[in-house]
């Protein structure tokens, strides 16, 4: 990891809060997390601060009193910013301004702020764009200003009205501008996945820093980018893999997950994240080496639940076990996660069980069909070609009887669209 001097970063206070629901323990977790995040988007964390409370203050979220607690500790420790592990309302912002004399960023302006900086492609930085405005427009106040700096407003006492209007509209276009952008790659995107549809595609996700790239580049020999940073990914990058003789897979590798992504970010990523909706196969990769790796997998699990692509086959991939010094709580692990492998992607450990996992899933998934079409029943034989991969026709009076290679997906879309005219001629 490179890390910058410590005199050129910004100094900054993490704030984490402990409910009756939080443990201190995982509390503290929580904010280890959010000192990485601070240190991945550049600043260092001088100061932990934990405030105990039962119920969130809707006016300062931490409580006037601890909130002057904090802006004292600003002052004498020449802080910059203060960063919340929850996110905050523009209302509590604006509250907390008047006491802390210093940048104030939540957890999911942080976020952003990462993705925004590491973003690279035309898509992910539309995408990351979108998410900010959107994140960015209820937090436009008479406080904020930003804005008016860039579009060459009021300097000292922030916008006025008139200008935040302005603003406002300005942001407004400026949205629908990204969405019809991203509407044109999503369109671009889709044509691209049609042309792949013959091959099973395997989807990688996992929580950020889990290990995926670094299995994809031990899988496909692709040179993608693996780095001990959180979100070095921000793109989805698809490659063919070879299990075994004439079976090859297209394995793709994309956006890694985090506790609390903000839900912006997620609906504007979901044309990079549309590969993995679309998925016939999950390689769900958990970092096991990290102590809290089950709670990953929750979080990983919440938010397929949130991309619509729950409840595909799964393979659970337990990667990093060269970093345990006691291997035993794997056995535990595989009778609670079917189909599981344990693996190091970075050693090249036990690969070939999961080049085997997926040959059994990859066989399940798809059969061979054989059914009989009119020849004049033209729309039912293109579909055919399209979502399925033909492996023979034989013509029989007005009929043509196709031999096919479908997976189950598919076989489903075809049943539906056939409905009592789905006669099935014969099948293995
Ligand atoms: N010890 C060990 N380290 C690993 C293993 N696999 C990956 N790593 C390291 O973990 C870090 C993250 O790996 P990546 O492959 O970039 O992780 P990722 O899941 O793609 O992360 P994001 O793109 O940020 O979501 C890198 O420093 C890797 O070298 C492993 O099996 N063992
Ligand atoms: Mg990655």
């Amino acid at each position: 990891m490179k890390l910058l001097m410590t005199e050129e970063r910004e100094r900054a206070i993490a704030i984490g809060l402990i409910t009756d629901r939080t443990r201190r323990q995982q509390g503290e977790e929580y904010l280890d997390e959010l000192v990485l995040l601070a240190d991945t988007a550049g600043a260092v964390v001088v100061r932990k601060v934990f405030q105990e409370r039962n119920r969130i203050n809707s006016a300062t979220f931490i409580g006037s009193g601890k909130a002057l607690e904090v802006g004292r500790l600003v002052e004498d420790e020449k802080i910059d910013l203060v960063v919340f592990d929850d996110d905050l309302s523009p209302v509590q912002v604006r509250n907390l301004e008047k006491v802390i004399k210093c940048k104030i960023i939540d957890r999911s302006g942080l976020i952003l702020d990462i993705f925004a900086s590491r973003a690279k492609t035309k898509e992910a930085m539309t995408q990351v764009e979108l998410a900010q405005l959107q994140y960015l427009l209820p937090r436009l106040t008479r406080q904020w200003t930003h804005l008016s700096k860039q579009y060459g407003g009021v300097g000292t006492k922030g916008p006025g009205e008139q200008q935040i209007e302005t603003d406002r509209r300005a942001i407004r276009t400026r949205i629908s501008r990204l969405k019809e952008k991203l509407e044109h790659i999503s369109r671009e995107r889709e044509v691209q996945r049609k042309g792949r549809k013959e091959m099973i595609r395997v989807a990688m996700v996992g929580y950020t820093n889990a290990g995926k790239s670094t299995l994809l580049r031990l899988l496909s020999g692709a040179d993608v980018l693996v780095e001990d940073r959180l979100f070095a990914t921000l793109d989805t990058t698809v490659r063919a893999v070879t299990l075994g003789p004439a079976k090859t897979i297209l394995l793709s590798d994309t956006v890694g997950f985090i506790r609390k992504l903000p839900p912006h970010l997620i609906a504007s990523f979901r044309s990079t994240l549309a590969e993995t909706a679309e998925a016939d196969i999950l390689l769900h990769v958990v970092d096991v080496s990290h102590l809290s790796f089950e709670e990953h997998i929750a979080v990983v699990n919440d938010t397929l639940h949130e991309l619509n692509a729950q409840g595909k086959p799964t393979i659970y991939v337990f990667n990093k076990i060269d970093k345990l010094a006691d291997r035993s709580l794997l056995h535990g692990l595989s009778k609670e996660y079917s189909p599981a492998v344990f693996i190091s992607a970075e050693r090249g450990l036990n690969i070939s069980s999961l080049k085997q996992e997926l040959l059994t899933l990859a066989a399940h998934d798809s059969s061979e069909q054989t059914i009989s079409i009119k020849q004049s029943d033209y729309g039912t034989i293109a579909k055919l070609h399209e979502i399925a991969e033909i492996i023979g026709k034989e013509y029989e009076n007005n009929s043509v009887i196709v031999r096919f290679r479908v997976s189950q997906k598919n076989m489903d879309r075809l049943k539906k669209l056939l409905g009592k005219r789905f006669t099935v001629a014969g099948q293995d």
